[in-house]
Order: C-alpha cells, then structure tokens, then sequence
C-alpha cells in the first residue's frame, strides 16, 4: 500500500496540509454553511468548503449534489489516490456526509433480503469481526472524461475530464463470505444482487439510486468495503459501508449500503434503466436515446483506457527527448499488454514500458521517451489488452446523449520551442 509515486513534481509539505486541514475544520463548523454551499453552485466555492476535509484545489462542478474533480497534477502524484483528493459524485446526498470523516456507526444495518431462503441482517459490527480483504483498483465515474465528446458533439451531464478517477485500495469482506456467514442460502434462481443506500432523492416521490450487477461476479468480486487506503471509509465515499466491485465502473459501488436483494431480474429503477447505460448499437451523432434492459448495456465492466499524465495539456517543452507518462487499466478481465504512444494521429505508435500492478484492477503506469518535434504537436496514447480490446481514434464511434463511458485514445496538446 505504500504509495510509491509516480515520477512527479512535489506534494504539498505537511505545513499546507495542517493550513488546509484547519480552514476545512472552520468551514464545516459555521452554522448554516452547508446552505450556502448549495446555493451558490460552481462559482464561490471551492472544495474544502463543500465536502469537509478535501483539498481546495479540487474542481467543483456542482454542488447541487456533489460533482467534483481531482485536476491531474495532483492525481498524477500518488499511485493511491488520498482521501482529500480522490473526486466525488453523488446523485443524491446522505445528510452528515459531506465530510471525509469516518462513520462511527457499528449498529449500521445491511439488509439481505430476496431470493434467500431466509432474509437476514448483517451490521458494520458483524462485518468488522469476519476476514477482511484489501484490493487496490481504480474508482471510474461512468462519465469520465465526458468533455472529450464535445470535440464532436456536447452531451448532457458535467463537463468531466479526465479525472472522475482514482486509484484506491478498498478494503472489505467478500460479499460470498457475509453471505455463508450469516446463512443466508441463496436460491438458484437468483441471477442479479441490487444494492440500495440509505441516501435519499432530493425530491421525494422521485425513484431512489440503486443498481444491480450480475450475482456470479458479485459472488466472485464484490466487498462490503468498511475502509478505504488502510483508514476508516470516508462518509463523503460511502461510510460506513459500501459495495465495491473490481473491474466495474464507481456508478455500480453503491454507498452506505443498506439493503442488498437477490432477485432474478435487473432492477427495473430508473436509475439502472433510464439512466447510466450505454445504446448497443450505436447511435448517429445528436441522436436521442431512451434506454431500456433490451436495447442497453449497464455500466458494469470498464471499457479499457489509458490516461497521459505527464506532459499536461497545455505544457511548454523544449524540442527533443520528451518522457510521456501515464497509466491505463481496464476491468481486470483480460491482461493489459501494451500501451502505446503516437505523435503523428494514429499514424504510427510507439510502444511504452508498462508496469504490472500486483492487482489487475490497479492503475498500470507506463512511459516512453518519444522525440518532439518544435511547433505545436499533439500526444496520443492507448492501451491494448489480450483479447485486442483497444481505444477508438475517433471516441465519438461511442457518442450517446449522457456522455457515457468515453474510452477514445487519450490526446494531449503541447507546444515545444525549437
Ligand atoms: N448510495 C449512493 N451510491 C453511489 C452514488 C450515489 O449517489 N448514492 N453515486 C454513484 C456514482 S454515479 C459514482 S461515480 C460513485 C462515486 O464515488 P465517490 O463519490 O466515492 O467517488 O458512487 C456511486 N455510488
Ligand atoms: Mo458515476
């Protein structure tokens, strides 16, 4: 878990962190402060001021839930993303959470209910006392990177970039181990888990979160996660408990879980269906899509992607030997077996030297020293994995109205002074 860096600029020195630590402690005990966070959205208030305990320096898109971004230059700096960077999304709030404080609630209740010959209940308490786990994997919005479509056609939903991510090191009791620990015997015609949270729509009468994964993979992935980085899990990421499923897009790791049903069918919540699924066939630039079970696919396991974290958008460099850094990951299914560089818009790639995380789910770095040309000049990158599952040149092949799961090659604009 040592978070062994990415060869990266400085952190923040402990004196920041203390300063920063404090302003946050200051904010989150003003009376009525919350309120003035909600109202006034994106402009005036920066991230500490929202969710107590974040670095300031993270983007707020929207504080009308919590939508909120780690900037690359600070991603980029830890291989496991700290608590005070890694974003938030939050499509309904739990009261008290917005805070990377840890949940002190043992009495915490999950209920098991369905097709299980008998319904059972299981609390933080028990949960603590089983085996624990620890997986480290990356943390993906489904809407990752939703900006990039705008280079084709602007979609719904906040402008992400490419930092609706983290990596993180989740820790938990596998969900089949709380299942034969409780006794819960699950009858075989169960084929979906649906896990709910305890956090309720803004407007009530409105179709609550939820969503539901295959049950042989949650029987074979999926934690009841109770820490995240080796610390209490935060309550802004779900605390005191949260489903976590390897390999799946965040969207599908439900927070402060509290109810988890066998059933065998998807759920028909607007949520899974209306919502947060991608069209099967794909669809003409512009084109409306209403998504239903038939014509969709949930955003279970992540599309295969690469990120270029060095140099920057934007970055200034001198002509000649240039480093390009970055990591890439996919769903742990299938092995990750090259990444690759291009600087002439997919003409030619250049292999890079990839790292293998212990664990599949990890963020795989890697580098190459490519020759840059002087003038203006754009960075490619993509992975590749073993069953030839690539990123598109052109990421609009996957345009859909909500700007879902974008995996085009990553691209980086630079300039380079002769
Ligand atoms: N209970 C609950 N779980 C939830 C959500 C939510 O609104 N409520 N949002 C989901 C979405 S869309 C994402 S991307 C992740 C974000 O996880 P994070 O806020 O811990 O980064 O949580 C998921 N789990
Ligand atoms: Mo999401």
């Amino acid at each position: 878990m040592d978070p062994s860096p990415l060869p990266q600029p400085p952190r923040l020195n402990r004196r920041d962190f203390v300063a920063l630590a404090s302003t946050a402690a200051i904010v989150a005990t003003v009376p009525g402060n919350r309120a003035f966070a909600a109202e006034s959205a994106e402009t005036a208030v920066s991230a500490d001021q929202f969710i107590s305990g974040k670095d300031q320096r993270l983007i707020v898109h929207s504080t009308k839930t919590g939508e909120i971004e780690t900037p690359l230059e600070l991603l980029r700096q830890h291989r496991v993303t700290p608590k005070d960077l890694l974003f938030v999304r939050n499509n309904q709030v739990l009261p008290e959470t917005l805070t990377v404080a840890p949940a002190q609630s043992p009495d915490w209740r999950i209920e098991l209910k369905g097709l299980l010959e008998t319904p059972r209940t299981v609390t933080v308490q028990q949960l603590s006392k089983l085996p624990q786990q620890d997986v480290e994997l990356v943390l993906q919005c489904s809407g990752n990177s939703r900006s990039r479509y705008e280079e084709s056609l602007k979609t719904d939903g906040v402008p992400w970039k490419n930092g609706a991510m983290g990596n993180i090191v989740a820790r938990g009791v596998p969900l089949a181990a709380v299942i034969e620990s409780c006794g819960a015997k699950v009858q075989p015609t169960a084929r979906y888990l649906t896990a709910e949270g305890k956090d309720l729509p803004l407007k009530t009468g409105a179709p609550d979160f939820e969503h539901s994964i295959p049950l042989a993979d949650a029987l074979q992935k999926s934690l009841l996660v109770l820490s995240l980085n080796g610390e209490p899990l935060p309550k802004v990421h779900g605390g005191p408990v949260r489903l976590v499923t390897p390999g799946y897009y965040a969207t599908m790791n439900v927070k402060w879980v509290s109810a988890l049903t066998f059933s065998d069918q998807e759920s028909s919540n607007y949520h899974h269906v209306g919502r947060y699924r991608n069209p099967r066939a794909p669809l003409k630039l512009g084109a409306p899509f209403e998504s239903t079970l038939d014509n969709s696919d949930p955003h279970w396991n992540m599309r295969i992607k690469s990120v270029i974290f060095a140099p920057l958008e934007g970055a200034k460099l001198t002509a000649g030997q240039v480093e390009v850094s970055g990591v890439a990951w996919n769903d742990g299914g299938s092995k990750i077996v090259a990444v690759e560089v291009s600087l002439d818009d997919g003409a030619t790639w250049r292999r890079a030297e990839l790292t293998y995380p212990a664990s599949p789910y990890a963020w795989h770095p890697w580098k190459v020293k490519v020759h840059v040309p002087p003038g203006n000049v754009k960075l490619l990158s993509r992975a590749v994995d073993a069953l030839g599952n690539s990123q598109p040149l052109d990421g609009a092949i996957h345009w859909n109205p909500a700007g879902y799961s974008w995996n085009g090659v990553d691209a980086v604009r630079v300039t380079a002074q002769g």
